[in-house]
């Protein structure tokens, strides 16, 4: 509706200003002007000089962005064993674009100036220059065939997993809207799953009758061992997600129906990083920021905002539905003893499968059904009350 009343009002300022136009041309009727629609030199100067204008403007708003919003890139401080080399070819990439880019957009508003037209001046045939045509031909073949043959380089060792080497594996399940993800447990093998199997507490879908699956564990946030190669197989259980740890400079597709994987190794504790002067400024511009904000809401009488520490995150980066932006997972790293610690206390999900299934069981007795119909009634009003 809102949408619909815009358009009209913009439908009817046009109308508006095509009117006025008719009127304004015919308060010059009789005054003594040049009427042709053949561009005389001086609509040509104009027009010539407005082309140095749009380059100044296209110069100032690309030096303003940089400035302004320079910091915003994840460009230094990669967290994982890879991540210099990706840096390393972004830099290379956004190098040569903004040199290429600042040279070219100079020439092409300058000849647009300099031919600008003429009263009189004849165009000069042209037909071609084939060395002319060899050069801007040839030059841009070797940057691109050299940015891509690197490109292929640096990919294909990220890719790369040595089946013999020492890794572990951990499995990322994507759905709208959250992350869930697995550990292989003791034999570092994955249980194998299939969304069939999705009941109660099974979350994942893991065939629980698979001895692999025995001693894999669910968790609600990522731990990682720093130094170890870690290798995620991700799947998706309804629409496309991408599995996304900007940090780490890794991202894969979740694909519904096949299993994708993703391998690095962390070099950075989540500590050493929140220790970089370049994560203790950012932190600090960010609470500075949300303290103003907070001081706003206190004073509209509502809850100040906690203030903000650094942690690696897994996000979505395919936009999959209405909460996309809140698709996200904590990943922590930290040293193997804290790693292994941690993943201790993590309950099996067998265990906790055959659990559920045990406190299921006397719903079958006559005497209980009322009590769990209640139950699923107060769980209902929870959720909707959630999604309001
Ligand atoms: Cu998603």
């Amino acid at each position: 509706m809102t949408s619909l009343l815009v358009l009209t009002v913009v439908v009817l300022l046009g109308i508006a200003v095509w009117q006025l136009t008719k009127i304004f041309d015919l308060t010059q009727i009789g005054a003594k002007k040049d009427n042709s629609e053949i561009a005389n030199d001086n609509d040509n100067n104009v027009n010539g000089y407005l082309m140095f204008a749009f380059l100044v403007f296209i110069y100032l708003t690309t030096i303003y962005c940089v400035v302004k919003f320079g910091d915003l890139p994840l460009m230094s401080n990669p967290a994982s064993e890879h991540g210099a080399d990706y840096d390393n070819l972004m830099w290379i990439s956004m190098v040569l674009i903004f040199v290429v880019q600042t040279i070219t957009q100079a020439l092409l508003h300058y000849f647009a100036f300099k031919y600008r037209g003429k009263q009189g001046n004849k165009a000069l045939y042209f037909a071609d220059n084939d060395k002319l045509e060899f050069i801007w031909t040839i030059i841009p073949v070797i940057v691109l065939a050299g940015l891509i043959l690197y490109g292929l380089y640096a990919w294909t060792n990220i890719m790369f997993v040595d089946e013999e080497e020492d890794v572990m594996y951990v499995e990322l399940y994507g759905k709208q809207f959250s992350w869930e993800a697995r550990y292989a447990g003791k034999d570092n093998t994955l249980g194998k799953a299939n969304v069939r199997y999705i009941e109660g507490v099974n979350t994942l879908g893991v065939d629980m009758s698979d001895p692999n699956s025995q001693d894999d564990k669910q968790v609600t946030e990522i731990h990682l061992p720093v130094g170890k190669k870690v290798v995620f197989k991700i799947r998706s259980q309804d629409v496309l997600h991408s599995a996304y740890f900007p940090h780490f400079r890794a991202q894969m597709n979740a694909v519904p129906g096949m299993v994708t994987q993703f391998a690095f190794t962390p070099t950075m504790t989540t500590d050493q990083m929140r220790n970089t002067p370049e994560m203790v400024e950012k932190v600090a511009r960010i609470n500075k920021i949300r303290a103003a904000k907070s001081q706003e809401l206190v004073a509209a009488g509502k809850t100040a905002l906690d203030p903000y520490t650094f942690d690696y995150l897994l996000l979505c980066n395919k936009i999959c539905g209405p909460s996309h932006f809140n698709m996200q997972m904590k990943v922590i790293v930290e040293s193997e003893a804290d790693y292994k610690k941690w993943l201790s206390v993590q309950p099996l999900l067998s265990r906790t499968v055959s659990e559920a299934k045990a406190k299921e069981a006397p719903a079958t007795d006559a005497t209980v059904p009322a009590v769990k119909m209640e139950t699923v009634k107060v769980d209902t009003t929870k959720v909707v009350a959630q999604v309001k």
